[in-house]
């Protein structure tokens, strides 16, 4: 890593930065200038332990030369190909790797820039799907409260983060919401899935029963929320989403967006809990986060309903300019390249014992109201300050920033997902550093 210290911008107003508190952030700065395998450099030339693989997304670790190398390469041989009615190797060769890798029977990918555009991308497959079926009168679509499906309309039309949705009007129409299933009282310090509230998903049949099945078209879930605070499926709910969706011809997508490429210690979570959907989400993990890319992956059976008409016309209208990119394909393949000479897409289920173990002995500690854990996923829940939620984990994410380890937090829930290279010595500085932070929070 080279040795830059003190590069800071003379100027910061005119960057209006994303989901931060941007009065707050430009009086005291936390820059990153550097990057490798488990570690940032700060600008002040201090080393941080990444607790969070940047956000969820830089699963093989920072820098890696195989990723950086094919971006290099590609930009000096194929910088741009037109994405609509023209086409480059790497695209095809990208979607061939990521059929390999999906769960049986998703063959089909369409490529996007962002988890929020495969959103929906994925909404807009399973709408257009009945459409040419002949059942066009489904059109409602099923969220779930607390779910995160990124910032676009669609996806926070199907999301049920409160804050992420109140500000933007009426949102799609026809859309509703399955209760969340966060249950401290039943669950608090579960190791992997709770055994409480599978019945949460027999809400779906009262929900599907009062609009009449024939108007849904799709119920989304991410398998673990990841974003309001990692909230683990309780035993059976996901395969009784995956019972009712298939009895009333409901097209069920998984947002894999953060549980896809390994995190749980499977190549996804669909892999973990035996469960195939229809349509798959995807981003992040699929090029370690170093280009901007999302994945949708499809059943054949969708993806085939689609062409029927006439061999010259455009079966789905809809696509990007950036819709499988050169350079994105590129490190797309190299990242996954990486992660198979590695072993890391099961990485995690060999380390996340040792992960499990570690965090739980943070139980007992003050504030502490909840520890959770999959694979190389783990929350930690806070007792809020009393009618200032938000304000002791963020002080916690403050303090550890300082103290050399990056984490997320999300209300008063601290969140980590390090990278999947992450070794045993990594896991202890994290929650050993977190355990010291912890007992100095007011
Ligand atoms: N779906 C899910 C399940 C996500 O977690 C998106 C869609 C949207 O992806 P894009 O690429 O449009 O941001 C996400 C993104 C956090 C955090 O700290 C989580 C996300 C993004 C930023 C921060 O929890 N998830």
């Amino acid at each position: 890593m080279s040795n830059r210290r003190n590069v800071t911008p003379n100027d910061l107003s005119a960057f209006w930065m994303p989901f931060t508190a941007n009065r707050q952030f430009k009086k005291a700065p936390r820059m990153f200038v550097a990057a490798k395998d488990m570690y940032y450099q700060t600008s002040d030339g201090r080393q941080v332990l990444d607790g969070t693989a940047g956000l969820w997304c830089v699963n093989a670790g920072h820098c890696r030369p195989k990723i950086t190398e094919a971006i290099q390469e590609q930009a000096a041989e194929l910088d741009y190909a037109p994405a609509f009615q023209m086409g480059h190797p790497k695209a095809f060769e990208l979607a061939n790797r990521l059929v390999d890798i999906a769960p049986e029977g998703l063959n089909h990918v369409l490529f996007t820039n962002s988890g929020s555009e495969s959103v929906e991308t994925a909404l807009k497959v399973a709408l257009a799907y009945h459409r040419v079926t002949g059942d066009g009168s489904r059109f409602r679509l099923i969220g779930r409260e607390r779910g995160y499906h990124g910032v676009n309309f669609g996806g926070i039309s199907v999301g049920g983060i409160v804050s992420n949705r109140k500000m933007f009007g009426t949102l799609l129409t026809g859309v509703d919401h399955l209760p969340h299933t966060h249950d401290l009282a039943r669950n608090a310090f579960t190791r992997g899935e709770p055994a409480h509230g599978a019945e949460l998903a027999d809400e779906l049949e009262r929900i599907v029963t009062l609009h009449d099945p024939s108007t849904i078209a799709a119920v989304i879930v991410e398998p673990v929320a990841g974003s309001t605070g990692v909230l683990i499926p309780p035993k059976g709910y996901l395969q009784k989403l995956r019972e009712i969706t298939r009895k009333y011809g409901i097209l069920l997508i998984f947002d894999e967006v953060i549980t896809g490429f390994g995190r749980l210690g499977t190549p996804f979570a669909a892999d973990y809990f035996g469960i195939t959907p229809d349509i798959m989400v995807t981003a992040k993990g699929l090029t370690n986060g170093v280009i901007p890319m999302g994945a949708v992956l499809v059943k054949s059976e969708i993806h085939d309903a689609f062409m029927q008409g006439p061999e010259h016309m455009i079966e789905f209208m809809h696509g990007y300019t950036y819709s499988g990119n050169p350079i994105a394909s590129a490190a797309g393949l190299a990242t996954l390249e990486t992660y198979k000479e590695e072993g890391l897409l099961t990485r995690g289920a060999e380390i996340g014992k040792y992960w499990e173990e570690a965090l739980h002995s943070l139980k007992g500690e003050r504030h502490v109201i909840d520890v959770r854990n999959i694979g190389l996923v783990g929350a930690v829940e806070l007792d809020p300050v009393a009618r200032q939620p938000t304000k002791r984990a963020f002080a916690a994410f403050v303090k550890a920033f300082e103290a050399g380890i990056l984490i997320r937090t999300t209300g008063d829930i601290i969140a980590m997902s390090p990278p999947l290279i992450v070794e045993r010595s990594h896991i202890d500085t994290l929650v050993e550093t977190l355990r010291g932070i912890l007992k100095t929070l007011e």
